[in-house]
């Protein structure tokens, strides 16, 4: 009797508590599915692309190549999965087949796979390998087929769909799991190339029937977006939510850089580039990697932005990663491991204006224990909201890391940071979607306390996380500059720093020429810069710029020069040459050179860079001789400087480039950032 006495009691105190704490928030807009959150959560992995083009210097295969150039001398896909572990990353998608249509496993669909390569005498099977690694290193595996085919003979016929949603089945059925399947929607074909009608729904249900779980990217069936960009990074504003329907309509790239609020679908963004120049390896690269601090600044812009990051990492010829970039990615790793060690706000008292309920289950020590599916809300419609994080003595910061718990969905649409120096408040940014996981980074502040301030969200917002870190400063870069006469300035924003250098391909050290004033290297050379502080005891990374000769004695003679041709040849890629009169670009050397070949800048965000071309030589500016003809490949997403080798030197005085067809033939005319001779 005593016992259910106790009970009874016990009963009742648990429904007063329970009715004193309300219902968590109801769900605003979309929400992640359970696979899209986890896909999420995974924040960072690889990609690789491999294949023909590792091994024939393109970015493009034509299709048309001996599978027999495929031979990697060492592959090892161990070694991928142990550095992709190793740089912190969850997973890996490969290239299966890139638009060469090169099959990196022993297809049936197809005559141009592995199988008719020289590795391993035909009886290699990359899929195979790969997905084996990443299950002994716990990696997830991911796969990347094209639909574009410069290959396969049915390519632009109703059968290829067929052909390519066996593929499909292939990829999908024979090497366990894969957590992301990967559509690319790039097609270089042109308006008088072959029109391929994708039967989307067909290849749907081959994934569905396979990987009923996997995540899609690309297609009209994506379950997660493109960026928008091949250059790493989303919007300062960026939604998860989505319209697809307004989206196809416009195909407006900066719409998939921000997302679009109170979207239909929930669609968050993938952002995909490459540790080098290109996609694919090339020996012409390895002194490319992308620096540290670009890389950070990749990794701050994509996932400290509501993005997920998937960085490429092309295995070179041997078939193993280089070990520049291995090198780049530890660096990294170390260096987000060394600025998100301590967690400052977790010893600090934290304050909210508002409390959903008043109660400890939506309270703010939830916003540090660490547990995802903990978090601080508001009352429902309390939109606003501050919260105070107050460290309790002075502390130096530069990093704040938010997340919204997004299963709710995503809410917050503009807040403030500020801190207290022990008397004032002063600014710190103000931002706009928090999403996922937001980092901002600023200049370090020494505060006693910082405050967000939520000042518009769509439902009440939501935070599970909240961090705040001191990373390493990292110091600015020189910046090195050539004018057309081939004087070399060296600048650089840090304090006061020492920069030196050197011209003989050395690694400047405290013992190179200190840089007081520009000095002249018209012929060309190799300029390798490092900023120096606190008394020479830090350095910053090296920046090296390798000149060919100098612009000087040259002279745009085609088009009208009220369009500023000059800007094609003033070795300053900040400007650019826009032009719609005429439809080539001709130019003067000034005098006789041996010429090896020639190179051509887009500039990034023209949708009119070149892409298909003619290029020629003359001696007398009369007689022309056709040295090359071909097209930059993937120009428009990625557009990156392009060097053209001749097949052999010449003698030239004059060349001309014809622009046969731009990035978008929609629209007219032509960008040149600079354009220019290879002759060193
Ligand atoms: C692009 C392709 O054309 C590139 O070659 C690369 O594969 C990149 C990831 O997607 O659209």
């Amino acid at each position: 009797m005593k016992n259910i006495f106790v009970l009874l009691i016990g009963v009742v105190v648990l429904t007063l508590v329970a009715c004193n704490t309300p219902a968590p928030p109801a769900p605003y807009g979309p929400v992640p599915t359970s696979q899209l959150l986890e896909w999420q959560k995974m924040e960072y992995y690889m990609f690789i692309h491999f294949g023909p083009n590792t091994f024939t210097d393109k970015e493009w295969g034509h299709g048309d190549e001996d599978p027999k150039v495929f031979n990697p001398s060492a592959l090892d896909c161990r070694q991928w999965a142990r550095i992709a572990k190793d740089a912190g990353m969850k997973a890996i998608i490969i290239t299966a087949k890139h638009h060469d249509g090169f099959c990196l496993w022993p297809s049936n669909y197809s005559t141009h796979t592995v199988r008719e390569s020289a590795w391993k005498d035909g009886k290699g099977d990359i899929l195979r390998e790969l997905s084996e690694a990443c299950k002994e290193y716990g990696l997830k595996f991911g796969v990347y087929l094209s639909p574009w085919d410069r290959n396969h003979p049915t390519y632009g016929t109703d059968e290829y769909n067929q052909v390519f949603a066996n593929t499909l089945t292939e990829v999908l059925s024979g090497y366990g799991p894969v957590f992301e399947q990967w559509f690319d929607g790039a097609c270089g074909e042109g308006p008088n190339g072959k029109v391929q009608v994708y039967d989307w729904k067909l290849f749907l249900g081959v994934v569905k029937k396979f990987q009923p779980d996997a995540i899609i990217f690309g297609s009209p069936y994506w379950t997660v977006r493109w960026v928008g960009n091949e250059r790493g990074y989303a919007d300062e504003t960026n939604w998860s939510t989505f319209d697809s329907e307004a989206y196809f309509k416009t195909e407006d790239l900066s719409v998939l850089e921000r997302g679009i609020e109170n979207g239909k679908e929930w669609l968050p963004a993938e952002v995909d580039v490459s540790i080098r120049p290109g996609w694919f390896y090339s020996p012409a690269t390895d002194d490319k990697v992308k620096s540290l601090s670009k890389m950070l600044g990749i990794y701050y812009t994509s996932v400290g932005r509501n993005g997920n990051l998937l960085l490429n990492v092309p295995p070179d010829r041997r078939g193993l990663i280089h070990p520049n970039d291995s090198a780049r990615l530890m660096e990294l790793r170390k260096a987000l491991d060394a600025g998100f060690a301590v967690n400052l706000a977790k010893d600090a008292e934290i304050k909210a204006s508002n409390v959903r309920g008043n109660v400890s289950a939506y309270g703010v020590q939830n916003l540090t224990d660490g547990k995802y599916d903990t978090y601080w809300a508001t009352g429902d419609g309390q939109l606003t909201a501050s919260i105070e994080i107050d460290l309790k003595k002075e502390q130096s910061v530069n990093r704040l890391v938010l997340q919204e718990y997004i299963p709710l969905g995503q809410r917050i649409k503009a807040f403030g940071v500020e801190y207290f120096d022990g008397t004032e408040w002063y600014p710190i940014d103000r931002q706009t979607t928090v999403g996922y996981k937001r980092i901002l980074c600023f200049p370090s502040v020494t505060a006693k306390k910082i405050r967000i301030n939520i000042e518009e969200s769509l439902a009440c917002p939501i935070l599970n996380e909240i961090g705040l870190y001191k990373a390493e400063e990292m110091l600015s870069l020189p910046v090195i500059l050539r004018d057309k006469k081939g004087n070399v300035t060296i600048r650089c924003e840090s304090d006061d720093p020492i920069i030196r250098y050197t011209t003989d391909g050395s690694e400047p050290t405290a013992n190179s020429t200190r840089y007081v004033k520009s000095f002249n290297m018209s012929a060309g050379g190799i300029v390798k810069a490092k900023a120096f502080v606190n008394g020479e005891t830090q350095s910053s990374e090296t920046v090296t710029i390798n000149y060919d000769i100098a612009t000087e004695k040259w002279k745009v003679l085609s088009g009208n020069p009220k369009t500023g041709q000059e800007n094609a040849i003033d070795e300053d890629p900040q400007t650019n040459y826009s032009f719609t009169d005429v439809s080539n670009i001709v130019v003067d050397l000034g005098e006789k050179l041996t010429v090896k070949g020639f190179f051509y800048l887009p500039l990034p965000h023209a949708r009119n860079n070149v892409y298909k071309y003619d290029f020629y030589t003359s001696l007398d500016g009369k007689k022309w001789q056709k040295m090359k003809s071909g097209a930059f490949a993937n120009i428009k997403n990625n557009p990156v400087r392009h060097d053209v080798l001749f097949d052999r030197p010449t003698e030239v005085r004059y060349f001309k480039m014809d622009i046969l067809e731009t990035a978008d033939p929609k629209d007219s005319g032509a960008t040149i950032a600079e354009i220019g001779v290879l002759t060193r």
